[in-house]
């Protein structure tokens, strides 16, 4: 799909300020793909559609995730997990986009995974530190994703992590089995 038709639906579906963080995510993932050597064109995509389900009504991404058999958990662990999953299969459905790597990106950008790939880095990374984004913690992981990737994303899933808890919120097991991933691995 063309990167203009792409942003097109997109801006249709998303609010102007999610719209303008989905710019950013953009923008932030393609200057990653340059310097990592990640393939641009599913990069592009990945960071346009990546949260294309996120105002979908709750219920519909709840019968969606029970239809499509997907993990009971993501019902437990709160809406905002939601619309990862029922993003990447509704971008597939509504918009013909087949690319299993792609669709992977969407699908695990807001809780990561053990063995993510670059691809699947790139847009989790740059979700969290577009140039929209001025949490805590937020300029530390700009720094450590111009020099390491793993770096960037282990600490961007440590904070998640340390947010959640903060919070009394369930830690998704694929957030704790990514984070486990990283530290257990002798070298990323
Ligand atoms: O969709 P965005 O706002 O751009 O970002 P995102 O897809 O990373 O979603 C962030 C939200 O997801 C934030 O409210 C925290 C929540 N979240 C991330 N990991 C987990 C989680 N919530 C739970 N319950 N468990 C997780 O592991
Ligand atoms: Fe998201
Ligand atoms: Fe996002």
């Amino acid at each position: 799909m063309e990167k203009l038709k792409a942003l097109e639906l997109i801006k249709n579906v998303l609010p102007e300020k999610r719209y303008n963080h989905t710019l950013g995510v953009l923008e932030t993932a393609v200057s990653l793909a340059e310097k990592y050597g990640a393939n641009q064109k599913k990069v592009e995509l990945a960071a346009i559609f990546h949260d294309y389900a996120k105002y979908r009504p709750v219920a519909e991404m709840k019968s969606i995730v029970s239809e499509q058999n997907m993990s009971d958990n993501l019902l437990k662990y709160g809406r905002e997990l939601l619309h990862a999953p029922v993003g990447a299969y509704l971008v597939r459905k509504e918009l013909g986009i087949d690319d299993e790597e792609v669709l992977d990106a969407i699908r695990y950008h807001t809780t990561g995974r053990p063995f993510m790939t670059l691809l699947e880095k790139i847009i989790y990374i740059s979700d969290y530190i577009e140039p929209n984004r001025s949490f805590s913690g937020v300029d530390e992981v700009r720094l450590l994703a111009q020099t390491n990737l793993d770096e960037a994303l282990l600490k961007g899933i440590s904070n998640t992590i340390y947010f959640l808890v903060s919070k009394q919120q369930p830690v998704f097991p694929d957030t704790l089995a990514a984070y486990n991933h990283i530290i257990l691995k002798e070298e990323f």
